[in-house]
C-alpha cells in the first residue's frame, strides 16, 4: 500500500489519498473473450468511458429513469431517522464513489461523520472528486481509497480502531448489476469492511411493472440505446474494427422470470468483424448481452440481508412503490 504525494495539488490537512493501484480493465482482452464465447457478452463495467459515462450522466436526468429522483427525494425527506439509525462518530463508506453527489445531502445534514471514505477504481477521478468533498466539509475526514472494492483493499488502520459505527453508503442501485451469488459475495464484502458491527444504507430497486422498467431502459429520447451501443463505438475506435455500429440495434427486455432487465445489442443482419486475427461473427438478430439490472421486492431483499447477518432493518419507499431506501444493521 502506498500514500500517494500528489504534486501540484493543494494539501488539505483533511484529505489523505491511498493508494492500491488496482489492476485496471483491459478493454481489448475483455472484449475477445466476451465475443468470443458462445452466448456473446460486454459486460456493464465497459460501458463508462468518457463518452458512456457522459451519456449515463444524461440518463440520470430522464424522467422514464425514475431511479435517481425517487431516491434524491427518499434520501432528503427522510434524512432525520437515517441519521439517527446510523448514530453518532460515524465513517461512511462508498464502493463505487464515482463524482460523490449523493453523499453530500447525508454529510451535510448528519452532525456527528468523522470521515467519509470513497472507493473508486479510477484514481484521478477519485482524487478530484473527493478534494472537492474535503473543501466542502473541513470538518470532516476524507480518506479515498484507490481500489476495486470487492478486491485487495483494507481501510487505514486508524480508521479500524477509531470508530465503531461504519456505515456503508450504497446508491443508486448499483447492486442491481449483480445476479444472486455475486450480491451474497457484496454483502459479505461490505459486513467485513464494517466489522461486523456497522449499517448499510442501500438504494435497491423494486419489481414493478413490466411497461414502466422498460421505458426505464429503452427511453424515448433514446439515450440508453446510445450508452448501450457506445460499446460498439469503443471496439471500432480503440480497437481499429472496421464494424458499422448501424448494422446493430439497442434492446431492453424485462425478464420477469428472473426479475431483471437484460440489455442486448442485436444483431439486425448476419455479418462478421475482425479483431486482429480473431473473427466475430453474428447470425441475424443475434444478442450481445451487456447488463442485467436486478430488480426485487423489499422482503426479497431483506431477507437476503438478514440471511447473512444484518439484523435490523428499516427501510422508505415512494408512494408507488418504485423504488427503495433500507437501512441494515449488524
Ligand atoms: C448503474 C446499474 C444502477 O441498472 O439502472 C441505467 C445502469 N443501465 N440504464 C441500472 C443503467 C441503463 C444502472 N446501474
Amino acid at each position: 500500500m502506498t500514500i500517494s504525494t500528489k504534486k501540484n495539488v493543494q494539501k488539505l490537512n483533511n484529505l489523505e489519498f491511498y493508494d492500491f493501484k488496482p489492476k485496471l480493465v483491459d478493454f481489448k482482452e475483455e472484449v475477445i473473450s466476451g465475443l468470443s464465447k458462445k452466448e456473446k457478452t460486454l459486460a456493464p463495467k465497459l460501458f463508462y468511458d468518457k463518452k458512456g459515462s457522459e451519456l449515463f450522466e444524461q440518463i440520470v436526468e430522464l424522467e422514464e429513469y425514475y431511479i435517481p429522483l425517487i431516491e434524491k427525494k427518499l434520501l432528503m425527506d427522510n434524512i432525520i431517522s437515517i441519521n439517527e439509525f446510523m448514530g453518532e462518530n460515524v465513517s461512511i463508506i462508498e464502493p463505487g464513489s464515482g463524482s460523490c453527489e449523493k453523499v453530500r445531502r447525508i454529510l451535510s445534514a448528519h452532525k456527528s461523520i468523522k470521515n467519509y471514505i470513497p472507493i473508486e477504481i479510477s484514481g484521478d477521478f477519485l482524487f478530484h472528486a473527493a478534494e472537492k468533498v474535503a473543501k466542502e466539509f473541513p470538518n470532516i475526514n476524507i480518506i479515498p481509497i484507490c481500489a476495486d472494492y470487492l478486491n485487495n483493499f483494507s481501510l487505514p488502520e486508524s480508521l479500524k480502531k477509531e470508530s465503531k459505527n461504519k456505515v456503508i453508503f450504497f446508491p443508486g442501485s448499483s447492486i442491481g448489476n449483480y445476479d444472486s451469488n455475486d450480491v451474497i459475495k457484496v454483502l459479505k464484502k461490505f459486513i467485513e469492511l464494517t466489522d461486523n458491527q456497522g449499517g448499510l444504507l442501500i438504494g435497491v430497486d423494486l419489481k414493478k411493472d413490466k411497461d414502466v422498467l422498460e421505458k426505464a431502459y429503452n427511453d424515448s429520447k433514446g439515450i440508453t440505446a446510445q450508452f448501450n451501443l457506445n460499446l460498439l463505438h469503443r471496439i471500432k475506435n480503440e480497437l481499429n474494427v472496421d464494424l458499422d455500429v448501424n448494422n446493430f440495434e439497442h434492446q431492453s427486455i424485462y425478464n420477469q422470470e428472473v426479475g431483471r432487465i437484460e440489455m442486448y445489442i442485436v444483431s439486425k443482419k448476419q455479418q462478421s468483424f475482425m479483431i486482429d486475427n480473431l473473427k466475430i461473427s453474428f447470425e441475424k438478430d443475434e444478442k450481445i448481452h451487456t447488463e442485467n439490472s436486478y430488480k426485487y421486492t423489499v422482503n426479497e431483499f431483506r431477507d437476503i440481508a438478514l440471511s447473512l447477518g444484518y439484523k435490523k432493518h428499516f427501510y422508505w419507499t415512494d408512494e408507488k412503490e418504485y423504488f427503495s431506501i433500507n437501512y441494515f444493521q449488524l
